[in-house]
Formats: C-alpha cells, structure tokens, sequence
C-alpha cells in the first residue's frame, strides 16, 4: 500500500468561480515497481514522480489530487467504497492486472457511482489476447492508454476540464 499525502491544499489557479475538485487516482498492482523494472514496457518515472507531477498537475488547474497504490484488491475496493465518503469528485484508475480479472473492483466502481477514467501506460491491445479484455472500460467516462506516464497527464487533463463543465 502506498498512501499519498492527504489531498493538497489548492494551488494557485484555485479561486475561480468553481469549487476546487477533489481527484483521486488509483494504482494497481505492482506498479510501485515503476521506473525499477522492464522499463522498455512502462517507462522509466517511478510512481512517486508520476504522483508528484499529477498533484502539481492538478493543482495548477485549481483541484487537489490524492493518489493511492496497492498489491491487494480487497484494499482498493475498499478505498473506492472510500471514495464515496470523502468528496472525491473524479477517480483516475489504472487497474494494472485486475483489469483484466477484478469483478470486485468493477463492482466498487459501480457502486460508488463515480465518473472515472482507466488509464494505462501501455497499449493492452497491442499486447497478449488476455490484455484485451478490461472489466471497465464499459464503465469508465474513457480509456487512455499507450503513452506511458503521459497516459495519466492526458487523462488528468480530460478529468479537469470534464468537472470544470460540470
Ligand atoms: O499498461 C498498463 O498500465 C497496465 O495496466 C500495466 C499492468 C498490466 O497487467 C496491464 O495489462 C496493463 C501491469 C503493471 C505492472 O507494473 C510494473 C511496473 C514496472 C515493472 C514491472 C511491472
């Protein structure tokens, strides 16, 4: 389990008309060996950079952004059924493994009720058969996957402008 600091204090775009939003971006299973093994597949950012530029990311929109990584599925269901309780406004997910398993994750993400984005570093469709299939990408308000760490920038980016239409 890897625990983010609490959300941020707002950054310095905060103070515009809307309220500052609360985004929460979720990693899977061993993605906290980021930047230390095959990085010819996922890249070279270890995940506490990729964090680091994801809240900085988000506080330069006005929004705070907390981040959460686990081994475990049964503690990312429960961060999820979290989620539903602390203001979170947006989740981020790449589900790692379990998108291509977790029903139970799948089922959190349902009943929180929360929009999210799925997100991967690599493109699964240009992998093996069984990364093909995603138990959430029906779900998700989108995919983005194929672009490395910037996967999750994009994503951010999309996440952003979705609640500032809200
Ligand atoms: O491309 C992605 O982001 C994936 O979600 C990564 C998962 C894989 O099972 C999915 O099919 C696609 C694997 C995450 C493993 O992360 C590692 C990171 C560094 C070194 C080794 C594994």
């Amino acid at each position: 389990m890897n625990d983010s600091s609490d959300f941020a204090a707002p950054g310095p775009a905060a103070g515009y008309a809307r309220s500052v939003a609360k985004i929460l971006v979720l990693h899977g299973p061993n993605l906290n060996l980021l930047g230390d093994r095959e990085p010819e597949v996922y890249g070279r950012t270890s995940l506490a950079d990729l964090d680091t530029a994801l809240i900085r990311q988000a506080e330069a929109a006005g929004d705070t952004l907390a981040s959460y990584q686990s081994n475990a599925e049964h503690e990312l269901v429960e961060r999820v059924q979290a989620a539903r309780h602390d203001t979170t406004a947006f989740i981020l997910i790449n589900p790692a493994a379990f998108t291509h398993t977790s029903v139970a994750l799948r089922d959190a993400l349902a009943a929180a009720a929360l929009p999210f984005i799925e997100v991967h570093l690599s493109n699964p469709h240009a992998r093996e058969p069984f990364r093909r299939q995603s138990y959430f990408s029906d779900l998700a308000v989108g995919v983005v996957a194929g672009f490395g760490a910037d996967s999750y920038r994009y994503a951010l980016d999309a996440a952003v402008k979705r609640l500032a239409s809200a």
